[in-house]
């Protein structure tokens, strides 16, 4: 396959004036007839004409009314342009029923509907198939089913067809399209200055109930960009649209945002708290994307995390603001630290903006998004709230309209603040995560603290400068009372000392506060000092920071001596803030949560150990068996502060104290044989505490009758059946976990084919470390076999499960062995996708 590079971008040749677009909708034989005005563009050198275009059957084509015959081949068309404005019209013929790939024009449960980013508009009809080129769309739909949508506004149109105008320039890549037997969730939003906007949640009949919420999201999403950002919609009418068959979460597209149901259906009988939370996320980040990426686009895909890091960081802003900002943050780094690290350290290491790629899907990474959030994270706080807000106004002011590039984005930054970014510069070039050390003196009344970072060198880039890391900073006397509140130190030096003088005596510092930079900290701290941070840290990250580490360290002490047991003043001095009733319930729980296993199998092999899956789970269950032994006295007076009699409400509140509710559950069903989540099951009235209950009794061991009956009550609801299929897999003891995930897949159910599916099944075997990375290879091969399947019909979802073989290198030899054989299969398989083989030539280096 080709490597496409960033340093090779070229403007277009041509400008497109405007697009006009007619479907006549077939399932096997959908026409599309484009009309396109072209014209030179004065900022490009090379004219050649060639228009994008995959898996298409071209019928005619005309440059100004005169048939042509253009050159074609498997990726697109040629033709000699005139060198003057010009109308080019083709048209083409798709197969929507047959596109499994799920990316184009294709068919789910019956309705049509696009996945067009990045690069499927080409898959529709030929067409400059780039950010860059942005153009108008008039779209005319004709076809049999009753509902018919696109962007922008309606127009009148015949009877049985449909007409759409959107009246703001756009990439093909925002190009959207749905027909289908749809009902309608309606609503309505005034914006600020008076624009009346409908507001329709497009579901298939039968999923009405499931709507309310994801509306109610949308409207505090419009509003909140209004009064945060200033930043107001622009058409009259906005489009949502639920499909079951979808590869990720949603598609900004714009006007007619297209979800994954999984991302926008919602109920308290069907979906978690978590679901709930998740939804709303992600309604916002669709939603913000109007102007951080609609409005404001791409150049070229090398420049991704322009709209996503930005638009990801505004909706954990959004999500921060409507929930609790601390169990935010704690959510986000514990995501970033499952998903980025892992990335930004091993085979598939990339900068935050890539600067090549054989297949631009594969690069929809945590790096981009989350990590190219956090850079804008750390952008906010080294010029402050002020000067960020300055900045993007202006941003938004001199780029409207426009496709843009990183170099655009922080040039508003140095102009607003006069600042030199270039060294910043480097978190968008620079792959790996800084490892940032700590020393520290106390000498004559002044405390001082010397921090040394270092980038390991990773596989596409051996050198690492030093980056600008900005460390929020407190220090603590040893009464608990802070002497430094919250303060920012710039380090920008590979070895930097900062001087805190006039100290009556020496402080316990609090580092990282809030966690500023997406960095590891190294410090060796003694088990007292974090003992004393859980205990009076103000700073509510670093306080679950202190209890994280406390709680690594007890694990990995278990795990390299099975003679160890759990650290028991470390648990009572927990058990103490957990039953602390001033605290938040939700950040309760999270104190509650252990490393993962995967993390703790990084920890170990960082320290040189070669981890062992089998060890690590069983120090995990032992170490969860001894604290419930140990808080069970407590745990009736906990539970019973987590009732909740009011009504459900998916609100944060609410949603904390069920967190924390299943948190005692789970200690509960350790000794209890299951009773007591029995109980809970049987009168369970919301998914969150059903699934919570299910899952302790899968744990337990107890859960036949409970399963069986979950099935039987939800047979009909493709979202609920998804979870069950995850839990039994995701919480089965390692040595039936594979096992169990085949026999899923011989259910009548395991419709693989849909993504949701797909990943209920194999994403909780990934997600299950020790029963993947079992001993045997069962999972290794299992996932393979299925993997191979999945890629000739659908290879951007199964490119994406490939990264869980990324921390391969971690394990022993055999296992390695193992691994190297699985993907070495894969690799070997006739016809396999670009997207596949660019990740498994990645992951085997
Ligand atoms: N922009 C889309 C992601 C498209 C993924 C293409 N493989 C959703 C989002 O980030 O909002
Ligand atoms: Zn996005």
């Amino acid at each position: 396959p080709q490597t496409i590079y960033l340093k090779d971008y070229k403007p277009f040749g041509y400008v497109v004036e405007s697009v006009a677009l007619v479907f006549d909708l077939h399932p096997t034989a959908t026409r599309v007839t484009s009309t396109i005005r072209f014209a030179p563009n004065p900022e490009a050198t090379d004219r050649t004409f060639f228009l994008d275009g995959e898996e298409l059957t071209l019928i005619s084509c005309a440059i100004d009314g005169q048939p042509v015959t253009p050159e074609l081949s498997e990726t697109g068309l040629r033709l000699d342009a005139p060198d003057a404005p010009f109308t080019f019209e083709a048209e083409v013929e798709i197969s929507p029923e047959t596109n499994t790939a799920l990316e184009g024009l294709y068919m789910s449960n019956g309705m049509y509907c696009t996945q067009c980013e990045a690069e499927g508009f080409r898959k529709i009809t030929y067409y400059p198939d780039r950010p860059d080129v942005m153009a108008v769309f008039d779209v005319t739909i004709r076809g049999p089913l009753p509902v018919k949508l696109s962007n922008g506004n309606p127009l009148e149109a015949p009877e049985g067809q449909a007409r759409w105008h959107d009246p703001w320039p756009k990439p093909a890549y925002l190009f959207a399209l749905v027909s289908g037997d749809l009902v309608a969730h309606a609503d309505r939003f005034t914006t600020r200055s008076g624009r009346e906007v409908e507001l329709n949640l497009w579901v298939r009949p039968g999923d009405e109930g499931k709507c309310a919420f994801g509306m109610e999201a949308l409207k505090r999403s419009m509003r909140w960009d209004e009064d945060v950002y200033g930043r107001e919609y622009d058409l009259d009418i906005f489009n949502i649209v639920a499909v079951d068959d979808f590869n990720m979460g949603a598609m900004e597209n714009k006007g007619l945002n297209i979800f994954n149901s999984a991302a926008v259906l919602a109920s308290p009988e069907t979906s978690t708290d978590a679901n709930f939370e998740r939804i709303e996320a992600i309604i916002a980040h669709e939603y913000f994307h109007n102007w951080t990426g609609n409005r404001i686009t791409c150049r070229d895909w090398f420049q991704l995390c322009l709209k996503e890091g930005l638009t990801v960081f505004r909706d954990s802003q959004f999500t921060s603001d409507m929930r609790s900002a601390p169990v935010k943050r704690i959510g986000d780094v514990i995501d970033l630290r499952a998903r980025q690290f892992p990335e930004d350290q091993g085979p598939l290491s990339h900068p935050v903006r890539p600067e090549s790629f054989q297949e631009i899907n594969n690069f929809y990474t945590a790096t981009v998004y989350e990590k190219g959030a956090e850079v804008i994270g750390m952008l906010k706080r080294l010029v402050g709230d002020a000067a960020y807000a300055e900045a993007l106004d202006l941003y938004f002011d001199r780029h409207d309209g426009q496709a843009c590039t990183i170099e655009d984005w922080l040039k508003v930054f140095e102009d607003v603040t006069g600042r030199d970014l270039s060294q910043f510069k480097r978190w968008y070039s620079q792959s790996g995560t800084p490892r940032l050390k700590v020393d520290e003196t106390f000498e004559n009344g002044t405390y001082r603290l010397t921090f040394t970072q270092e980038t390991p060198p990773t596989p596409d880039q051996d050198e690492k400068l030093p980056q600008v890391l900005p460390i929020a900073v407190g220090l603590i006397g040893p009464n608990g009372h802070e002497v430094l509140p919250t303060t920012l130190l710039e380090m920008t030096e590979a070895t930097q000392s900062f001087e805190f003088p006039n100290m009556a005596t020496r402080p316990v510092p609090s580092i990282l506060r809030g966690f500023s930079a997406p960095v590891v900290l190294e410090r060796e701290t003694s088990r007292e000092e974090r003992i004393f941070l859980l205990d009076h840290d103000s700073d509510p990250f670093n306080r679950w920071e202190a209890n994280r580490a406390l709680a690594q360290s007890s694990l990995l002490t278990m795990i390299t001596d099975p003679n160890e047991g759990p650290d028991r003043s470390w648990l009572t001095a927990l058990l103490g803030v957990i039953r602390d009733p001033a605290l938040d319930p939700a950040y309760r729980a999270l104190l509650l949560n252990l490393p993962s296993q995967s993390e703790l199998a990084q920890a170990l092999h960082e320290r040189g150990v070669t981890p062992d899956p089998d060890l690590i789970w069983s120090a995990v269950e032992e170490h969860r068996n001894a604290r419930a032994e140990l808080w069970q006295a407590q745990l009736p007076a906990l539970a019973a502060e987590t009732r909740v009699d009011a009504p459900f409400s998916p609100d944060a509140e609410q949603a904390g104290k069920r967190a924390l509710g299943a948190a005692v559950l789970a200690m509960q069903s350790r000794f209890d044989g299951g009773t007591a989540a029995r109980a809970v099951y049987a009168s369970a009235d919301n998914m969150t505490l059903q699934l919570s209950a299910l899952t302790c009794l899968i744990t337990a061991g107890v859960a036949e009758d409970a399963l069986a009956a979950f099935e039987d009550q939800w047979r009909h609801d493709r979202l609920v059946m998804d979870k069950w299929f995850g839990v039994q897999i995701a919480y089965a003891p390692p040595q039936h976990a594979p096992e169990r995930a085949a026999e899923l897949t011989e259910h009548p159910g395991f419709d693989w084919k849909n993504p949701n599916r797909f990943r209920a099944v194999f994403g909780a075997l990934v997600a299950n470390h020790a029963a993947f990375h079992r001993g045997d290879g069962a999972s290794y091969d299992l996932l393979a076999d299925w993997l191979i399947r999945l890629d000739a019909k659908n290879p951007q979802t199964a490119a994406r499960m490939c990264s869980a073989f990324q921390t391969w290198r971690r394990y022993d030899s055999q296992r390695q062995e193992k691994i190297r054989a699985a993907m070495e299969r894969i690799a070997a398989t006739d016809g396999l996708s670009r997207d596949v083989t660019e990740m498994v030539t990645r992951l085997l280096g």
